[in-house]
């Protein structure tokens, strides 16, 4: 028999993929404005969270049941949330703690404190810096500021690579990836250079069905003809990440805006359709002006993941093993509409195509059909009473190897 050569994950992609959910904190100058792109000519001075506690957010972040937490650094504004050497565009020059606070560095600390990762987002795209227009020095500039970033802070999940602002741009991937590898190698990389995740394409936290790990789309997705010189250096094996805002396509906090706050229902439904779906789910909520996130979406995000645990903590029967035919018995006749399928990833992606099935009066009964499960898939079903049920999988490369196959049946 052939060896198969399947795409599998490094160490660590898997850790990350095990995270499965991630909170996304975008604060800074924009806060102070009411705005979502500043051009950058916000004065430092308006800078001034009254009462800025990054415990609060972590703790939030963790009571919710994410594992890690990301803050915008450097929006496009440029306007620097640590004290950094690169330019006085930063908290250095701001009346927060007479200049002499670190917001990256609070946060870094709260994470660790409250036991959850942290990472970092830093706009490329910079509309305060003045060398922004002379590619070699705004890359020397850019390096210099990651490099403080990834020295000075601890260990990091992530380092997100937003691509917005900057279409026709060209800035030195190789360089800037090299210094994550080198300083911060167990980080993801977000989507550009050579990412080890990639963006699923929308910010409304909806993964496509199937969303294949080994999905070619890092490879054409990037923003320059330049890059796509660097793509083929992009892993055959690129999980995907649902980012989106608790707060509808509001990315910053805005006064008077908690209308737009999403509903239990619909944060429900993003969670099926991206872990669910086998991607991170990395959800942003943003402090407002005192530096804590807002009483009602921690109220909303707590309830978020109070009841993702009433769904699927208590699974009614579970097992893992391999082959084509998995099956589960359960000593009494049970109602289940809900099953949480997982691959063994570390050996690759090896499902194309399953069918669950229930035993119903001496027969077996089709309830679900699909094709990727990957790190998860979650399926829902119309309720059936069973006491088997099982689940085919018609085809694959190589063995079908399952990491948990559970049943579950969620009351409204
Ligand atoms: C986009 C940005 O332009 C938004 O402001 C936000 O940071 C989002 C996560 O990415 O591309």
């Amino acid at each position: 028999m052939s060896k198969i050569e399947l795409a599998k994950p490094t160490r660590q992609q898997l850790r990350w993929q095990d995270l499965e959910m991630g909170m996304f904190c975008h604060f800074g100058m924009n806060t102070f404005h009411d705005q979502e792109w500043g051009d950058g000519t916000d004065s430092p001075d308006s800078f001034l969270p009254t009462s800025l506690d990054c415990r609060q957010w972590a703790r939030t972040a963790k009571r919710a049941g994410f594992k890690y937490l990301i803050l915008t650094a450097k929006h496009h504004d440029g306007f620097c949330l640590w004290p950094t050497k690169t330019t006085d565009y930063s908290v250095k020059s701001s009346p927060w703690k007479d200049g002499k606070g670190d917001v990256v560095y609070e946060c870094a600390e709260a994470c660790r404190q409250e036991g959850i990762l942290f990472g970092i987002y830093l706009s490329p795209w910079d509309r305060h810096e003045p060398c922004y227009s002379d590619e070699k020095a705004y890359d020397d500039f850019y390096a210099e500021q990651l490099t403080e970033l990834l020295t000075g802070y601890g260990p990091l999940v992530e380092v997100w690579f937003d691509g917005a602002g900057s279409e026709g741009r060209e800035y030195n991937w190789r360089r800037i990836t090299d210094l994550v590898a080198k300083y911060q190698p167990d980080a993801m990389i977000f989507n550009m250079g050579r990412p080890t995740i990639r963006w699923v394409g929308n910010e409304s936290g909806l993964a496509p069905y199937p969303c294949w790990n080994t999905a070619t789309e890092a490879r054409v997705s990037m923003f320059t003809n330049d890059m796509l010189t660097w793509l083929p250096d992009t892993p055959k094996w690129v999980p995907a990440e649902c980012d989106v805002p608790i707060r509808k396509l509001h990315w910053f906090w805005h006064p008077d805006d908690e209308k737009s706050l999403l509903t239990l229902e619909e944060l429900m439904n993003i969670y099926y359709k991206s872990v669910g779906r086998g991607t991170n789910l990395l959800l942003n909520i943003s402090p407002d002006r005192r530096g804590l996130l807002p009483e009602a979406d921690v109220e909303r995000v707590i309830e978020f993941g109070d009841e993702i645990k009433r769904r699927f903590s208590k699974p009614i029967n579970r097992i893992s093993g391999e082959g084509d035919c998995l099956e589960l018995e359960i000593s009494e006749q049970v109602q289940i509409n809900h099953a949480i399928l997982m691959e063994e990833i570390a050996e690759g992606e090896r499902v194309r195509e399953y069918v669950l099935e229930a035993r119903q009066d001496g027969k077996w009964v089709e309830l679900v059909r699909g094709s990727a499960i990957g790190h998860k898939k979650i399926d829902c079903f119309e309720s059936i009473q069973t006491d088997r049920i099982r689940l085919r999988v018609v085809e694959s490369v190589g063995i079908p190897l399952l990491r948990d196959f559970s049943l579950y049946c969620v009351k409204e």
